[in-house]
């Protein structure tokens, strides 16, 4: 899966694809290199960001998956937001990534009858206060409870098993401890029976094992990708869709 930001405030490429023709331009360009979906995103959820309008999301993301659905890309929206799930779904976007796992009030609702695939995301607070004081007693039998929860709640309403994918939400109210015991525990948060997405691309996790700026961190989230996968992820969120396709590649054909 590869990421394209439509958010003037977006923390890792810095609102260089604001403009949704160069929001397209890139989309393509990923698709081009491997990626099996493009995320489309108008709000940035770095921590401290700050919330974006209803309206202002739907201008930034929705021209952008209506030119790309029709070009036969498989689309991801990243959204919080029940209207923007809508509009989206009517745009003919795929999947709805949702990193607040669908706890909006009229989230479920808008992709349950949709036949869209949906992304359920764990994230503690919100991103504008999530970093203060990540705090867990058991941080992945935590998270790989709220999945479970979560999913459950999705398959209530309508939603086929098939349709779910589950992601620990590296980054989303974590420490570097915290994202290494989930990182580790990707198996056995495969073995809940969903498809489990991993996004660790140039996150402050990478940050803080190589000691790179943001701009620096291509080598290690490519390693963390294979590694993800290695560790039984089935989709990878990632900035650096070409390195990471022909990293995946040999390591299918060495192993
Ligand atoms: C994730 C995401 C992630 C899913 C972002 C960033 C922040 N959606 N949206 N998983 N991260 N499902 O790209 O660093 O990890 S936005």
């Amino acid at each position: 899966m590869g990421v394209v930001n439509v958010t003037p405030d977006s923390f890792s490429d810095g609102g260089r694809f604001a403009e949704p023709a160069r929001a397209i331009e890139q989309a393509l360009r990923l698709r081009d290199e491997g990626a099996d979906f493009v995320d489309v995103g108008g709000e940035s959820t770095r921590p401290g960001a700050a919330p974006v309008s209803d309206d202002e999301e739907l201008a930034r993301v929705i021209p952008v998956v209506e030119a790309l659905a029709r070009e036969g890309v498989a689309v991801s929206v990243d959204t919080m937001k029940p209207e923007v799930m809508t509009a989206a779904i009517a745009a003919g976007c795929a999947i709805v990534n949702d990193v607040n796992a669908f706890r909006a009030e009229g989230a479920v609702e808008a992709v349950a009858k949709a036949g869209v695939g949906v992304v359920v995301m764990h994230m503690q607070g919100t991103p504008a206060t999530m970093q203060k004081a990540p705090l867990y007693a058991d941080v992945v039998g935590e998270v790989g409870g709220f999945l479970r929860r979560r999913a459950a709640a999705l398959e209530s309403a309508g939603i086929a098993r098939e349709r779910i994918a589950v992601d620990p939400g590296f980054g989303f109210g974590k420490t570097l401890e915290h994202n290494v015991a989930l990182f580790r525990a990707l198996p056995q948060l495969a073995s809940m029976g969903y498809p489990v997405l991993a996004g660790v691309s140039r996150k402050r996790l990478i940050g803080d094992l190589t000691g790179r700026a943001l701009d620096e961190r291509s080598a290690g989230s490519v390693a963390a990708a294979l590694l993800a996968v290695q560790n039984g992820a089935s989709v990878v969120r990632v900035h650096d869709v070409k390195e990471t396709v022909d990293a995946i590649n040999v390591w299918l054909a060495l192993r």
